[in-house]
């Protein structure tokens, strides 16, 4: 049993920090993930993560470097641009955004100025910290104008969108976040944004694999700029992209360099190149819509058992549950079904009358568990399990929980992941 690729080295070096390596690549193995921003890389990108690429600094663009030796980085960084542009059919794509956060404040530096109004979606709507919610220096910077979902529909409410541009005319409206079950309309959000003058920023970072794929609706063409993680459905390593017209490319590019960072992490963008040959592929499409496969499969296998789900369902990977029904919380809920081997997240529901710290709800997504092969017929079992969890929860029936995780390793025992051998 070892992690993929083998670490000998470090092993030898570092038994501590091996150990450790060791068994969260058990871990991941042993458990139903569905954390919905999570998912397995292949080993092809973990690999590249792991190389020299990680010893260069390169601060600046290819062929506009502050330091020399950049012969090969160049290529690398031009490969992950031209692969980014090709997969999403984006006229421009920088590649150096350390992770999704950094990327969106990117977009606030390129396109606000300190104090300007900006649109995005209520945290507890489903948007996401940086779209100007209190707590991010996004929130504090600039002045946040939020928009949320509907009560009855649990969707976005594209009338308050278009009623709060009118009456605030944001520099920036953000359209994505983190907990939205359906397809985001993209085209409505254009139009909202070219009425009042606004720059859209389509924050795709939860749906990327499923746009690269063809399982959702592309934001190229209607959103002039374009921010995403890597690391979720898109399958590749942590880190982030900005896509953009071809107008808005340079602001985009002196944002990120030398308006917010310094050097890129090369090996970072050598896995990110990977990532985006592998979602190149036709083999990717057919992932994509088997993730979304997967969470109708969950969502429908769920409902019949009662859970109340935001929007009655979903569109892409994610599933939002109230659990206010069942007589749970959401944290005991997430805490236990980590305990018998599932592991998503505790979460706020739209409307919700409990703290973010210990909310109604939880999220959960597909992209992992369709990496490792499950298919819609594991989703009822997959929702037995879950249900007899927070059932184990409600009754304080502690008990219950070895008995799933047993049965959970044994299924995933047939389903190997890229990163660990059994
Ligand atoms: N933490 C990411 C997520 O889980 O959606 C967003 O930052």
């Amino acid at each position: 049993m070892s992690h993929q690729p083998a670490i000998p080295a470090l092993a030898a070096a570092d038994p501590e920090v091996a150990g450790l390596v060791e068994d969260e690549a058990k871990r991941q193995h042993e458990k139903i993930r569905l954390i919905a921003s999570e998912n397995y890389v292949s080993q092809a990108v973990l690999e590249a993560t792991g190389t020299v690429l990680t010893n260069k600094y390169s601060e600046g663009y290819a062929g506009k470097r502050y330091y020399e030796g950049q012969q090969l980085i160049d290529q690398v960084e031009t490969l992950a641009i031209e692969r980014a542009k090709s997969v999403f059919g984006a006229e421009h794509a920088n590649v150096q955004p350390y992770s999704g956060s950094p990327a969106n404040l990117a977009a606030y530096l390129a396109f606000a100025k300190p104090g300007d109004t900006v649109l995005g979606m209520a945290l507890p709507d489903g948007g996401h910290l940086t779209h100007g919610w209190s707590v991010s220096a996004t929130g504090k910077w600039f002045t946040p104008v939020r928009y949320g979902v509907g009560k009855e529909t649990g969707r976005v409410d594209l009338d308050q969108v278009r009623d709060l541009a009118r009456e605030h005319r944001p520099k920036l409206i953000f359209a994505g976040g983190t907990a939205i079950p359906r397809t985001i309309d993209f085209p409505a959000f254009a139009e909202i944004a070219r009425e009042v003058g606004a720059v859209l920023v389509a924050d795709i970072a939860h749906i990327a694999g499923l746009v690269a794929g063809g399982a959702h609706p592309s934001p190229v063409g209607h959103a002039q700029v374009i921010t995403t993680t890597t690391h979720k459905t898109l399958r590749g390593p942590r880190g982030a992209m900005i896509l953009s017209d071809a107008e808005h490319a340079k602001a985009v590019d002196k944002a990120v360099f030398p308006g917010l960072q310094g050097g890129p992490h090369n090996h970072t963008t050598a896995a990110i190149a990977v990532a985006l040959g592998e979602a190149a592929k036709p083999s990717f499409a057919d992932y994509a819509h088997a993730i979304v496969a997967n969470a109708k499969a969950l969502a429908e296998a769920l409902v019949e058992r009662g859970y109340d789900l935001v929007s009655g369902g979903t569109d892409n990977h994610l599933l939002l549950i109230d659990l206010t029904n069942k007589g749970v919380a959401g944290k005991p809920a997430a805490q236990a079904l980590d305990r018998a081997g599932i592991e998503l997240n505790y979460n706020t529901v739209p409307f919700d009358p409990r703290k973010p710290f210990d909310p109604s709800g939880i999220r959960l997504g597909t992209a992992a568990i369709t990496t490792r092969g499950l298919r819609p017929e594991h989703q009822p079992q997959v929702a037995e399990w879950i249900d007899r969890t927070v059932a184990a929860v409600a009754k304080d029936d502690e008990a219950a929980l070895p008995a799933i995780a047993a049965e959970i390793r044994e299924l995933l025992a047939s389903f190997p992941i890229p990163g660990y051998t059994a």
